[in-house]
């Protein structure tokens, strides 16, 4: 077993990495041993200012006491149960606290351990749900382009990031794509975008095609993190919200970024006003500290399988850890904390200021974008020519040894700091992010 005085193992080659250019890491590998508040520690003793939250999920900051505290009286208390026909008091009060969180009429949940399986359970419940009302033709999915639903093969099917989905076959059939809405219109534009709500019409166009009889759900993420941060155009998901309505098709909006404050708001439909008929989460929702994910949805959607005979399972869906006591309470420590701290309020204060920072970028060398909402922020590079990617990975390579974790998609710089964040931490990862840009080649 290694411990922090053997921190360096000494053969890199077992673990295959997810999402990891492999062998250029191991040669030079990057280590985290440690990790308090904002900063992680690296292996040779270094402290990194936590510009992404982890992946996007660590909202309440590292080492949390009451998340930390709670894992460890869990795992004593009661370390599992079977979460078949089985329950425990835990995940039942983390459900009551979700959907008290959520907006009206998002009453039920439904647990996975990650936000791959969010998006799988939620496609599979949208087209069982048609059919428990005796519309079984509406099977069709459809998506949008470069958008993010996780890696699985429902996921990368409404997926529309071509490295993701181009070495992995067939695919699920009966899937369209809606296009994006990043356009040049938008450039440097501080918040949600002004032009673009029409791109959503484009979906009646998809409809028109396919017909309603056949269309199950639309899923997008509210505001396009994994991509590159592409924000919805002012309006745009409130035409989405109306056409899908109109035809009977049910809206996903996959929340596994923006929910849990990264927005200033509890979930990306508070901060938009609009709101789905399900919605997918993980990450934030137990500070990325244990797995786990879940599906809210409708009561109308609940409520339509909770029909037949009692004693018959309803949804021939579940995981083994759906629901686990030490998620459960890890959840609930987190949600805890959240309120108790105020951090989307945090979120929401600190988001003007941090806004200014990151547009104070502009003007810098290869900067041709910058985009924010909330906590997140993008500054999207000029690629160098015939070398996409590699500007950015180079501006990652750079930030990591500057003191700063960021992350890069393409040639797109992507933060998504953690919540507890004040304005000295803006300072020091904008200032360090400023100087690594001004000598990057
Ligand atoms: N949906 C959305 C919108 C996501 O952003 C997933 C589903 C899948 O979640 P899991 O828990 O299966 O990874 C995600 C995940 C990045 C990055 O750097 C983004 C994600 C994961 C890892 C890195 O942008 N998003």
């Amino acid at each position: 077993m290694s411990d922090r005085t053997n921190v360096a193992p000494n053969d890199l080659g077992a673990f295959w990495m997810p999402f990891t250019a492999n062998r250029q890491f191991k040669k030079n590998p990057r280590m985290f041993v440690a990790a308090d508040g904002m900063y992680y520690t690296t292996a040779d003793g270094r402290q990194v200012l936590d510009g992404t939250a982890g992946l996007w999920c660590c909202n309440a900051g590292h080492n949390q006491p009451r998340i930390v505290e709670a894992i460890a009286n869990q795992a004593r208390e009661l370390d599992y149960a079977p979460a078949f026909q089985m329950g425990h008091p835990k995940a039942f009060e983390l459900a009551n606290r979700l959907v008290e969180m959520t907006p009206d009429g998002m009453n039920h949940v439904f647990y996975t351990n990650s936000g791959s399986e969010a998006v799988e359970t939620a496609l599979k419940i949208a087209i069982a749900y048609h059919r428990v009302r005796g519309e079984g033709t509406r099977t069709r999915l459809i998506g949008r382009e470069r958008g993010y639903h996780g890696v699985n093969f429902g996921g990368i099917s409404v997926g529309g990031i071509g490295p993701n989905r181009k070495t992995f076959g067939t695919l699920l059939s009966g899937v369209d794509h809606m296009p994006h809405t990043h356009i040049p219109e938008n450039v440097f534009t501080r918040g949600q975008p002004e032009h673009g709500a029409e791109i959503a019409d484009e979906l009646e166009k998809i409809i028109a095609l396919g017909d309603a009889s056949n269309i199950a759900a639309v899923i997008v993420e509210p505001m396009a993190g994994s991509t590159g941060v592409l924000l919805p155009p002012k309006g745009y998901l409130d035409r989405l919200r109306a056409i899908t309505k109109k035809h009977g098709i049910l809206l996903i909006f996959d929340e596994v970024i923006t929910g849990f404050g990264r927005l200033g708001s509890a979930f990306g439909a508070d901060h938009y006003g609009v709101t789905p008929d399900m919605m997918t989460t993980a990450k934030g929702l137990t500070n990325g500290v244990i797995p786990m994910g879940a599906v809210i949805t409708s009561s109308e959607i609940h409520d339509a399988f909770m029909d037949g005979p009692e004693n018959m399972i309803e949804l021939f869906h579940g995981y083994t850890y759906s629901g686990n006591p030490i998620a459960s309470a890890a959840g609930l420590a987190t949600l805890e904390t959240y309120k108790q701290d105020g951090l989307f309020e945090n979120a929401r204060d600190l988001a003007p200021y941090w806004e200014d920072a990151l547009h104070g970028l502009r003007g810098l060398p290869h900067v041709i974008d910058i985009r924010n909402e909330g906590l997140i922020g993008a500054v999207e590079l000029e690629p160098i020519e015939g070398a996409p990617t590699k500007r950015a990975f180079q501006a990652f390579l750079d930030a990591y040894d500057a003191g700063i974790l960021i992350r890069t998609t393409g040639d797109i710089i992507a933060m998504s700091p953690p919540l507890i964040m004040n304005k000295s931490h803006i300072d020091e990862l904008i200032g360090k992010l400023a100087d690594v840009l001004k000598n990057l080649d």
